[in-house]
């Protein structure tokens, strides 16, 4: 089966499909054996491995050789944050050409003008294109997929423009209408209430992805009882547990003037070698090596 059609099938037989974002097929594998049903190429955490902010500065084709890497890696499906398509309707054709060849399962486009900024910046320059022109990247992503049940799916950020209910509510239905698969909200919003808002008008059968980054107060139990969305994506977590990690235990060594004290509070090489798949290799060897 493709990746595709096991993402179609998640988000037919599961209640909420929940996937989590990866930088790298490392993290990706950890995501995984954590039973994770996706991996959310993101690219915030990519652009943060790259050390660059997350504002249309790493190229496609930095974004692809690491999502096709993460693919590679992990059996469960890839949903791939292309962020504006990288240009207008013909970029987007090219990003579908891409990805679907790639092995994504789906990508996610977001309705920002090229270049964008990251969405739960503070005082971040969130600038949306014209409904029409995005309708028209929708239908371009649409037209160019090989395979039905790869899934484009549309990202309104008028809440995150600050362009209200109303606004996002419009966008949503126009996107949907253009052939959208799912239509994920994004707010950073402190609280659930502005998306509980969206949640409760929205209309349309077209299910719904949200990222609670900023209100991490919803679980996913309350998640399912609002019924309307079929995906959750904890967008950076696994970026922000690298970095706690790293920065404690890098203090701790210069601190200590030594790594006798760390040692004992990280994993042993031995679960890296497990997670680089040494086990198989070796028995490769026994099989193959002569
Ligand atoms: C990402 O992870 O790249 C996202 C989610 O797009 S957010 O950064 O919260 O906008
Ligand atoms: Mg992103």
């Amino acid at each position: 089966m493709s990746k595709a059609a096991q993402l179609r099938k998640c988000f037919r037989n599961m209640p909420l499909v929940p996937i989590i974002g990866a930088h790298n097929p490392l993290s990706a594998r950890l995501a995984e054996r954590a039973g994770f049903a996706g991996i959310w190429a993101s690219g915030f955490e990519l652009s943060a491995a790259y050390g660059v902010p997350d504002a249309s500065l790493i190229s496609m084709t930095q974004h692809l050789d690491m999502a096709r890497a993460i693919n590679d890696a992990v059996a469960v499906p890839i949903v791939a944050d292309v962020d504006t398509g990288y240009g207008n309707a013909i970029n987007v054709i090219h990003t579908v050409e891409k990805y679907e060849g790639a092995g994504m399962a789906a990508i996610v486009i977001e309705d920002k003008k090229f270049p964008k900024d990251t969405s739960l910046l503070a005082g971040g320059r969130q600038e949306l294109l014209s409904v029409e022109e995005f309708e028209g990247k929708i239908a371009a992503a649409v037209a160019t997929r090989r395979d039905a049940d790869f899934m484009i799916i549309a990202r309104v950020e008028a809440l995150i423009a600050g362009q209200g209910q109303a606004e996002a509510k419009r966008r949503g239905e126009r996107y949907a209408d253009a052939g959208a698969d799912a239509i994920l909200i994004h707010s950073k919003s402190k609280t659930p209430d502005e998306i509980i808002e969206f949640i409760n008008a929205w209309e349309r059968t077209t299910p719904i992805v949200i990222v609670p980054t900023a209100y991490p107060q919803l679980t996913e139990r309350d998640i399912i009882a609002l019924k309307k969305v079929k995906m959750v994506i904890y967008g950076n977590h696994g970026i922000r547990a690298a970095v706690t990690g790293i920065e404690q235990v890098f203090k701790q060594i210069r601190a200590d003037g030594g790594i006798h004290n760390v040692d004992k509070n990280i994993v042993p090489v031995t679960h890296i070698f497990d997670l680089q798949g040494v086990a198989q290799m070796k028995e490769n060897e026994k099989k193959y090596l002569r």
